[in-house]
């Protein structure tokens, strides 16, 4: 009818808009998240912005993973962010991360794995499968050797999940589920001046104590001697087993097994079928069962973190959770949606710790929308990964494409002209 009609020239005018954001956030071989905010490469953006390029520039999708592999170190670690030309617009640049007199080509620490899942996305939307071959060969090895740096760097206890030694390696950087985790004391850091504020209002951001802390964890990460992989693990106050980064990992593991067949590599097939059953076992150590919700937990104390978080929801995506927590995940999911206008907020609202506007601590992001309902999915909860699409639609038709959203208002908030936020009106809600 023409009800339908309206809607599919609506979403018609949000793909176009969509393109018109990763073009004009397009510095030629990688797409920033944002101009202004958030002016270089960062990781996980650029993984989940490539399956935005694949929808209209094949090419082009091949060629911001590869960019991104290109700051990758030699012991495998790929950076949360490469600065690959300077800007002043971001603190912490490369000057912080290195030195003044010498620039950091990228920042010490990492961000979710989410490249294998693009690659495996790109060659099976490829239309070019000959070159989707050639690409997905040659990245292999750096996949490989990323995934292989979270364990031996992350995981030197043999746990089965790694840890994040900073809230920016998890993607999720205020989430309520580091509070108990960040108490340690603050350094004598130098005094610095925040470039975020000038871009966003100062409530929608992490506060001031927050950020002595994650510039706390950076100078002692660069003390020991710029970010040496065999020792930060070992003192950094902060060692948590994050949930985001574990299911994207999870999952990644799963597509870069799934890479590895095809590309006859039976060798790493049967390592990473290691990872996956070892990670399968740890994972039942996060489940929280009177909560009904997976937790991250404080490798420090032993203690799960309470705060409830999107997150939680998450090994739906990585496929790690059993029939009967699955079910129970969908029971509080559907509660949390039925106390907000728009989900998936970021924290239940029910809880203390929630902010409709504060970064990760109740806003809406489209990327975990779309993870948490591919999952969903995955599991046979449709009706509510559909319910999750729709909020992701209406959210981008009332404010457009913006950072991430207000779950009760539906307002848009953060940066404007967001990139991943368009790579998931591409690749996801077309
Ligand atoms: C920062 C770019 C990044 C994301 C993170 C998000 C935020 C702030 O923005 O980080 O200073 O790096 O928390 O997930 O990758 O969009």
């Amino acid at each position: 009818g023409s009800e339908e009609q309206l809607e599919n020239d609506v979403r018609a005018h949000i793909v176009e808009e969509a393109i018109r954001v990763l073009r004009s956030n397009d510095y030629g071989h990688y797409t920033v998240p944002a101009q202004g905010l958030y002016p270089f490469q960062w990781n996980w953006d650029s993984a989940l912005v490539s399956a935005g390029w694949a929808v209209f520039d094949e090419a082009r999708a091949w060629r911001e993973l590869e960019f991104l592999f290109s700051g990758q170190w030699e012991d495998g670690m790929v950076p949360s962010i490469v600065f690959h030309k300077p800007s002043d617009t971001y603190f912490p640049g490369p000057e912080i991360w290195g030195t003044p007199e010498r620039p950091s080509k990228s920042t010490g620490i990492s961000q979710p794995p989410v490249a294998a899942l693009s690659v495996r996305f790109l060659y099976e939307h490829a239309e070019h499968r000959k070159v989707a071959e050639e690409k997905m060969e040659s990245l292999f090895p750096k996949l490989l050797a990323w995934h292989r740096w979270w364990y031996k760097a992350r995981d030197p206890k043999n746990k089965g999940v790694v840890a994040i030694l900073h809230p920016w390696e998890s993607g999720m950087d205020n989430s309520p589920a580091w509070d108990d985790s960040m108490q340690f004391p603050v350094d004598d850091i130098p005094p610095y001046c925040r470039c975020d504020l000038n871009h966003v209002n100062a409530s929608m951001r992490p506060t001031k104590e927050t950020y002595d802390h994650y510039l706390t964890l950076l100078y002692r990460f660069k003390a020991a001697n710029f970010y040496d992989p065999d020792k930060l693990y070992w003192i950094s106050p902060f060692r948590v087993t994050d949930l985001c980064v574990n299911s994207i990992l999870f999952r990644a593991n799963r597509d870069l097994s799934w890479i590895a067949q095809k590309l006859g590599k039976q060798d790493a097939v049967d390592e990473i079928n290691q990872w996956l059953a070892k990670g399968f076992e740890a994972f039942s150590h996060l489940w929280d069962e009177d909560a009904g919700l997976f937790k991250c937990e404080d490798q420090i104390t032993g203690k799960l973190a309470d705060a409830p978080i999107s997150a939680a929801f998450l090994p739906l995506f990585a496929g790690v959770a059993s029939k009967e927590q699955a079910a129970k995940l969908a029971l509080n999911l559907d509660k949390w949606l039925n106390k907000v206008s728009y989900g998936v907020p970021s924290t239940d609202p029910d809880d203390s710790r929630f902010e409709q506007l504060r970064y990760w601590r109740g806003p809406v992001w489209l990327i975990i929308n779309w993870m948490i309902s591919n999952g969903l999915k995955h599991y046979g909860y449709t009706d509510l990964a559909k319910q999750i699409e729709d909020h992701s639609k209406a959210l981008t038709e009332k404010a457009g494409l913006r950072e991430y959203f207000d779950p009760i208002t539906g307002d848009g908030a953060g940066g404007r002209d967001f990139s991943w936020t368009a790579a998931m009106c591409l690749a996801w809600l077309d």
